[in-house]
Formats: structure tokens, sequence, C-alpha cells
């Protein structure tokens, strides 16, 4: 039975499992959910996931929810090119990783997501600048890492890679576009403020697969 996937555009959480997918050959059967439209707190899906929240995958009978899980699962399940690691120390290091930028760095970002379109009142602006200005500290770190490796975590691409990326070229669209006015200085250009990162992103855009999964969340822009 074919691996089915429940997303949504624009979800991070949604796209780094579509990464993994496409990283290691899968195919599946994508439901697009619209979250617009509450179609996540379906009956159907509700079945499935008492969160009423994508990504949900379903492999034959088994069915796991939760982005980093099912990265996990399909990791153990489908272990041609592996998400965490060539040995147990790499993988933690991996699992690290995407522990602190999902404690440290994630809720910055989704502030900014949930705030920017009043980002014209001041005192949101300020607000948002600050958790701009947080997420700029910690994208300095994974700058760091980036400029002595070609992956987060690593000598081939893996889980870190793909719970990272999503965010940050949702952010850089967010900021590209109409809503990013003046927050737009303090990241961009990419090329200059994070040079290893914009390198980063395009090599993981010219992995087979990965560039098809850009189109998927960022259609309206990129048709
Ligand atoms: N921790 C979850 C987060 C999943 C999540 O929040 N998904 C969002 C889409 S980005 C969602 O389904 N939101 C709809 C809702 O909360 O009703 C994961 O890693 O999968």
């Amino acid at each position: 039975m074919a691996i089915e996937l429940w997303w949504a555009a624009r979800s991070p959480y949604c796209w780094r499992v579509q990464l993994a997918l496409a990283y290691k050959g899968l195919a599946h059967e994508a439901h697009p959910v619209d979250i617009a439209r509450q179609q996540q707190k379906s009956p159907a899906l509700r079945r499935l996931t008492p969160r009423g929240r994508v990504p949900v995958l379903r492999d034959g009978d088994y069915v796991v929810f939760e982005s980093v899980a099912v990265l996990y699962y399909l990791d153990r399940q489908y272990p041609q090119r592996p998400l965490f690691g060539a040995s147990p120390q790499e993988g933690g290091v991996i699992v690290r990783v995407i522990e602190e930028f999902q404690s440290y760095i994630e809720p910055h970002l989704a502030a900014i997501f949930a705030g920017i379109s009043a980002a014209r009142d001041p005192v949101v602006h300020e607000r948002i600048l600050g958790h701009l200005l947080a997420a700029a500290g910690e994208a300095r770190v994974i700058e760091g890492r980036l400029a002595s490796s070609e992956w987060v975590v690593g000598a081939a691409p893996a889980a870190a890679d793909f719970v990272i990326y999503p965010w940050i070229t949702l952010l850089l669209d967010l900021l590209e576009g109409p809503a990013g006015g003046e927050l737009r200085a303090r990241f961009l250009p990419v090329e200059v403020q994070y040079p290893a990162l914009a390198r980063w992103l395009a090599r993981l855009e010219s992995l087979p697969g990965l560039a098809g999964t850009r189109r998927l969340h960022l259609a309206d822009r990129e048709s």
C-alpha cells in the first residue's frame, strides 16, 4: 500500500517531511489540506490524529504525526539515505541541533509569521523586530556550522537540514514580499549577510526532487 501524506502549503512541518520523502526517493500519495477552510479538523483527519494538525503520514496500517516523529519513522522503515547520521554520535548531534532549532528559533519565527500582517503598528513592529533579531542571532550559529561544513551536521544531508530549510525559505519569502518592509534589511540580502547559508540553500535545492517541494509551497510566487 502506498505511503499517504496529508499536508498543507506553506507549512514548514509538512515541508520537512516532503523533503525527506523526496530525498529517500519514496513515492507517496499526497492529500492537500486547506487550513484556511479548517480541513485539518475534519472528522476523517481527526480519526488519524486527535490534534487535527498536519503533517500526518499513513503507511499501510501505521499512522504517524508530529513531523520529527514522521522523519524518525521514515528513517527506520526506509533506511536508504539515512536522515539521522552515519553513527550514534552523529545522530545525537542531529537530534540536538533539531531540538535547539525548535526550542530557540522556531518560536521567534512563528511569532514573526503571526504578527507581520500588523507590523505597521509601531508596538507590533518593535516586538517583531525583537523576534527577528533573536532569530538572526541564532541564524549566525547555523551560518557558523555551514561555514565549515556542506550540511548542518555531518557529511550528507540529514534531518537537521530538512527541519531548518523550510523555515528559512519561508522567512526569506516573507521578507522579500510586501510585508517585509524595513525588517528586510535585517536579514537580506542573504547572500551578503549569511553567505554560507545562501550556498547551503542552493545546495539543498539542487538535490534530485527537492526543488519540486519548493514549488508546492511557494507556487503563488514561482508560477
Ligand atoms: N509540532 C507539530 C506542528 C504541526 C502544526 O502545527 N501544523 C500546522 C500547519 S503548519 C497545523 O496543522 N495547523 C492547523 C491547526 O493548528 O489547526 C509537527 O511538528 O508536526
